[in-house]
């Protein structure tokens, strides 16, 4: 529709502003879809967030960085219907039980939304299997997503994915990181995307600040996101949805303290979730142009 429309506009068949409005009419009326991109084989977890994305019209993750579970579990069911993804960061929790995720579970089976535990694995593979599937947390028995850090080579993503991919679970690589300094930049980055292609049957995307891979099967999410630009005491760095969205291209936004610090949660994470939401759209239809 929107090759059709291009070639009706330069044959001036019709005008500019009747191309604009039926591309906005097509994106309301949810006739054509983000996973237009997807045009191989997707793994199931990306699949599923590409759903839940376009059903809610959201790709805000929020990151739930609180201390208490039922604090934690009270912001996934308020929050819930506005997210399609919920980031936790287990051990921050003070009274961590078998419960919880339990509860959170059912949250999102309820909210329809993906849980996604931080972790940062970076251990050689058989560490990191232990530290995903067993101790405390048991991790992979209720985090549809993990992230790992590339630095100790393929071998963490081969422990990490004898884990998880029997479970059907998926794993973003940490390619760029939001923090002031940070080293994984340029050549390291680039070695961060070679991994992950190398690994598709279990990445499915990379935490980054820009888009780094073209390849259609890879999600891009970008923490350090709040509606002013800045930054925190500790090196945090915070760019606006939309310049991540974009101008830089990522998919989806994490965002902590944005909603947690405002006055009304709930209506904060509706305005991060709409101009979100419009910020992608308007950068896929771009694209689609
Ligand atoms: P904030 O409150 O929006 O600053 O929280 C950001 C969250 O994203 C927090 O849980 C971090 O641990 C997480 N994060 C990040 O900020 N930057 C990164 O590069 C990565 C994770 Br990886």
């Amino acid at each position: 529709m929107f090759k059709l429309l291009n070639v009706l506009l330069a044959a001036n068949r019709i005008d500019a502003q009747t191309a604009q409005s039926v591309r906005k009419f097509i994106l309301d009326n949810n006739t054509f879809s983000p996973s237009f991109l997807l045009s191989t084989d997707v793994h199931p977890v990306a699949s599923k967030l590409l759903s839940i994305m376009e059903e809610k019209q959201s790709n805000l993750c929020v990151s739930a960085d609180v201390t208490i579970s039922e604090e934690l579990l009270q912001l996934a069911d308020s929050l819930g219907p506005k997210i399609c993804m919920l980031k936790t960061h287990v051990d921050i929790l003070e009274d961590y039980t078998a419960a919880f995720v339990q509860k959170l579970q059912a949250l999102a089976e309820k909210h329809n939304f993906i849980i996604f535990e931080d972790r940062k694995f970076a251990d050689i593979g058989n560490t990191v299997k232990h530290q995903y599937e067993g101790g405390l947390y048991q991790i992979s028995s209720w985090s549809h997503i993990v992230n790992a850090h590339a630095v100790p080579g393929p071998g963490v993503v081969k422990g990490l994915s004898a884990v998880g991919k029997p479970l059907g679970r998926g794993c973003l690589l940490i390619a760029q990181m939001s923090s002031q300094g940070s080293l994984a930049t340029g050549e390291y980055t680039k070695a961060v995307v070679s991994m992950a292609e190398e690994h598709t049957d279990f990445v499915i995307g990379f935490i980054c600040g820009s888009k780094i891979s073209k390849r259609p099967e890879f999600i891009h999410m970008t923490p350090g996101v709040q509606i002013q630009a800045g930054g925190d005491v500790l090196g945090q760095q915070y760019t606006t949805p939309e310049d991540v969205l974009y101008n830089k291209g990522s998919d989806v936004i994490i965002v902590g303290r944005g909603i947690l610090e405002a006055p009304d949660r709930l209506k904060a994470a509706e305005s991060y979730r709409m101009s979100g939401w419009e910020a992608y759209t308007k950068r896929l239809s771009k694209v689609a142009q």
